[in-house]
């Protein structure tokens, strides 16, 4: 075969690998362990993209190098496969979503596994497999037995089209992010996991670990920390009350800004205080307070929060607020800009310093009132403002503030605080933004939540009285009630017992009709047969929870299920349990971990906050999964919008590996762009990959029977090393291909002076990057060299796999060498010497010669006859 035809080739390697198993991590080796992992897919109907391409093969060559260079590596690979689109899917087509995920699954595999990916398949996780998903259950049920779980009753993010509540993240501009549709608000019971407990150690322990500047701060903003304090107004409605004095009510508000709180000029409070209800006899504009109200309460935080949307309110008409620094009425509004469940749900309006309370001040005549100025303008006069252009939000020296006029803002936040201290007016707060998980999904593809609801224990726990005490995570604790255990899970939320761990998993029955009930009730609520049950703890009659877990459930922990659950491990399947302390010693953390930027709220932060849990309980050794997290750029479409089935502009890389081969594609898919990057897809791009490799394929093929190379190939095949492993560190895979086709320009044109273990040294490095088309050339060239094979032997895989071989280190002298030091001879006698560039061809130097003063005289305008140049040795004048 003298074309390069890649089809010849690329099943055949990839049968080979496999029967090595060289892809396979050893637990506890010698080696060095490395823990590469990419997110595992969701086995969609579409099959693989050209997204899932480009992180996979990037994080392959990772993988592939790391073996080369000693290290044992797990770089595995699974199925995240519950959720909604397969059961969407379903009930679109009638096929069962398990059946549907073990055929999305088998087309997903083929395609991972002909792109060359080197994964290590005898890991293998399913999500939705009940041996898996019993984990899952598990885990909910040890944050449920701590008190981490708990029931309420809350307005939800509700998409009237899929019938589901969502979480904030999953609500993408008001609408939800997998159909589209605009969501609504609902209340509805759902089950919370307690993430707002770990805000803090979210964001500290970020110190600990290497991932993107830009994913750090993403993660510190959605949890959005902010130090203030809240303080206490009390409200008076002065015309309808007894005494003009009588006071009804205390309104906390949170504010960062207490050094301003004399510029407060009214109160706002979010349309679900209670404030509004409890004053719903004094306030003089009712009607119109109530309809206000109500509008809000149908808007999403969003539309509602939006910074560049107008703030609205309405005063509550007779009613005031008092200014505890000085004792100042100010107005009270209902504004919807205010979040009921941030703070204390109201705040005090300073329309000087706070850009928001500005607008609204402007708008509703609110008085202006100045109190912090910039340093330099501290000893000018000011007045009382009012014609402020816009609010200054520095910190500055403090005005009208009375006794604390002239501090700084930082020396007045500490001394007011005191003062309001002493008045015991304030509390110190933090407050975050990050709300807790809402953990039920009102689904059927999902693991089951395992608990059950007893009315019975329901009546001993709230028949009895009891104190939880304040526990360590790795205490057990249990509270005897009668003759029964109860968990601090099962005492904050009565009624509700945890399925035994003997019991798990809690398997999904297996029904034929599963659409949303759109009540709000799961579809599993209407399978009596499987919701009737036995209590576990009293016997009593109980009923199962029918809600499941939302699709992210399951990778909270998959990267451990990796280390002890893998198909692999399948013996331990019933074991008692999979938490193998040694094995997750051996492997966590994760050293390197690769993911979507859209996340870093959602799964990223969710399974942070998991293994922490994790940690705390004493399962694993560690309280960060992932060492170092990088995150791949989209891929767009030729038109540069985003690639999708129903623009039609989607790329398939099976077409492109039918017609180019699974390397081309590779290839391409590395050379796109800087990788955590946006790229555009470029059809002619991948064609001139293709054509590189073909050129690749000619150049080694020519090259066999060469013995020693130049040094000048030599140094450029070394620099070539040099690049790979520096540009690797940082990601840089698209210069990498850069300069791997510029070597092979500069050696095709030099054929004869590139030598064989210029091409061993090349072919190692470019094996990582292009598997199939390297380990061919590369058996080729040991069957090349052995003389003992004989012609049959040739088209069996004889020799061990490129993959076995050590990743080549440059030798950094030759390649710091850049100039030699030229012989100029004049007639073979030698005249001069000078410093040129090692890379000076005859031309170069024959110009540097005759320039030189010392030659110039001994050719004196005698023309030359010939040049005889030596490259970097010499060059001889003829005249
Ligand atoms: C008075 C003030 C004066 C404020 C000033 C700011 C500047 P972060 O940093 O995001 O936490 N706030 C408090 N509770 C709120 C709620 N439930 N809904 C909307 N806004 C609320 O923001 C803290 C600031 O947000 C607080 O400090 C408060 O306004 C506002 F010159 O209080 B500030
Ligand atoms: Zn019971």
């Amino acid at each position: 075969m003298k074309k390069y035809k890649p089809k010849k080739i690329e099943g055949k390697w990839q049968r080979y690998w496999e029967k090595l198993k060289i892809y396979q991590a050893k637990d506890f080796s010698k080696k060095k362990k490395f823990y590469l992992l990419v997110e595992f897919p969701y086995p969609s109907g579409d099959g693989l993209h050209v997204g899932h391409a480009r992180s996979y093969t990037a994080l392959d060559v990772i993988a592939r190098k790391k073996r080369m260079e000693g290290f044992n590596v797990l770089f595995p690979i699974g199925w995240d496969a519950f959720g909604l689109p397969t059961e969407n899917y379903a009930l679109k087509t009638g096929l069962h979503p398990k059946v549907i995920t073990k055929k999305n699954v088998a087309v997903f595999k083929k395609q991972i596994k002909s792109l060359g990916l080197s994964f290590d398949w005898s890991r293998e996780i399913n999500t939705t497999d009940p041996n898996y998903y019993k984990w899952t259950q598990w885990i909910f049920l040890k944050m449920f037995e701590k008190g981490l779980a708990y029931q309420a009753k809350i307005p939800i993010n509700w998409c009237p089209s899929c019938k589901i509540g969502l979480a904030n993240e999953e609500v993408i501009d008001n609408k939800c992010e997998r159909c589209g549709t605009e969501t609504e608000k609902k209340e509805i019971k759902q089950w919370l996991l307690k993430i707002t407990q770990y805000a803090d150690r979210l964001i500290n322990d970020l110190n600990q670990v290497d991932y993107l500047e830009k994913i750090k701060t993403q993660q510190i903003n959605w949890i959005g920390r902010s130090f203030g304090i809240t303080i206490k107004f009390s409200i008076i409605c002065p015309l309808q009350s007894i005494s003009n004095s009588h006071q009804f009510a205390f309104v906390e508000v949170f504010t960062t800004r207490v050094d301003t709180i004399f510029g407060a000029t009214a109160l706002v409070v979010a349309p679900e205080h209670l404030l509004i209800e409890n004053l719903k006899f004094k306030i003089e504009n009712w009607q119109e307070v109530r309809n206000y109200v109500e509008a809000a309460k149908r808007k999403s935080d969003l539309e509602r929060t939006d910074l560049v949307k107008e703030k609205t309110g309405v005063e509550l008409k007779g009613c005031k607020a008092i200014n505890p620094i000085n004792n100042q009425e100010i107005p009270v509004f209902v504004g919807d800009y205010v979040i009921a469940t941030y703070g204390g749900g109201a705040v005090m309006v300073v329309p000087a310093h706070d850009k928001r309370d500005f607008e609204f001040a402007k708008k509703y005549h609110l008085p202006i009132k100045e109190v912090v100025v910039p340093r330099i303008n501290a000893n000018q006069d000011t007045d009382q403002g009012g014609n402020l252009e816009e609010a200054f939000t520095e910190d500055g020296i403090l005005v009208n503030s009375g006794e604390f006029s002239g501090l700084t803002s930082e020396k007045g936040r500490e001394e007011i605080t005191a003062w309001l201290e002493k008045r015991r007016l304030k509390k110190k707060t933090v407050q975050y933004k990050l709300r807790d998980w809402i953990f039920s999904r009102q689904h059927y593809w999902g693991e089951p939540i395992p608990l059950v609801f007893c009315q019975n224990c329901k009546e001993l726990v709230e028949n009895s009285k009891f104190q939880i005490p304040n526990l360590k995570l790795n205490e057990n604790w249990k509270l005897k009630i009668g003759n029964y255990q109860f968990t601090v899970g099962e005492l904050l939320n009565p009624g509700w017992i945890a399925v035994p761990e003997s019991k798990l998993p809690v398997k999904l029955p297996y029904v034929k009709k599963y659409e949303p009930s759109g009540t709000g009730e799961s579809p599993l609520a209407k399978i009596e047969k499987w919701v009737e049950t036995k209590c576990p703890k009293c016997g009593g009659p109980a009923k199962r929870e029918t809600d499941t877990m939302p699709n992210w459930a399951g990778s909270n922990w998959y990267y451990l299920a990796y280390i002890t659950l893998g198909s692999k491990n399948a013996k331990i399947k019933n074991k008692k349990s999979i938490w193998d302390k040694r094995k997750i010693k051996y492997w966590m953390p994760v050293d390197w971990y690769n993911g979507g930027m859209e996340h870093t709220n959602l799964h990223l932060l969710y399974s942070r906050f998991v293994y922490k849990f994790l940690y705390d309980i004493g399962i694993v050794p560690q309280s960060e999964p992932y060492k170092k997290r990088i995150a791949h750029g989209i891929i767009l479409a030729e038109d540069g919008q985003k690639m999708s089935k129903s623009f039609g502009n989607a790329i398939n890389p099976d077409e492109i590996i039918k017609n180019y081969g699974a390397d081309t594609l590779r290839g391409y898919e590395l050379f796109i762009g800087p990788y955590d990057q946006t790229a555009t897809w470029q059809t002619h791009g991948v064609k001139g990959v293709f054509r590189f490799l073909e050129r690749v394929w000619i150049l080694v093929l020519d090259c066999f029977k060469n013995k020693k190379s130049s040094l000048e190939i030599e140094r450029a095949v070394h620099q070539l090393n040099k690049t790979v492993n520096d540009d690797l560190e940082k990601l840089k895979f698209n210069t990498i291909m850069a300069a791997f086709m510029e070597f092979v320009n500069f050696a095709s044109e030099r054929k004869n002076e590139v030598g064989l273990e210029t091409i061993k040294r090349f072919l190692l490095l470019l094996a990582p990057f292009v598997p199939y088309l390297s380990e061919e050339l590369w058996q080729r060239m040991l069957i090349n060299a052995d003389k003992s094979v004989n012609k049959r032997a040739r088209n069996q895989s004889k020799f061990a796999s490129i993959f076995q071989e050590s990743w080549p280190h440059p030798d950094e002298k030759l390649i710091k060498r850049q100039t030699f030091t030229l012989i100029i001879q004049v007639n073979g006698r030698v005249r001069d010497y000078v410093e040129v560039p090692v890379d000076v061809d005859e031309k170069g130097a024959k110009e540097i010669a005759i320039s030189r003063e010392k030659i110039k005289k001994w050719l004196a305008n005698q023309k030359i006859k010939k040049i005889v140049f030596v490259p970097q040795r010499l060059i001889n004048i003829v005249v």
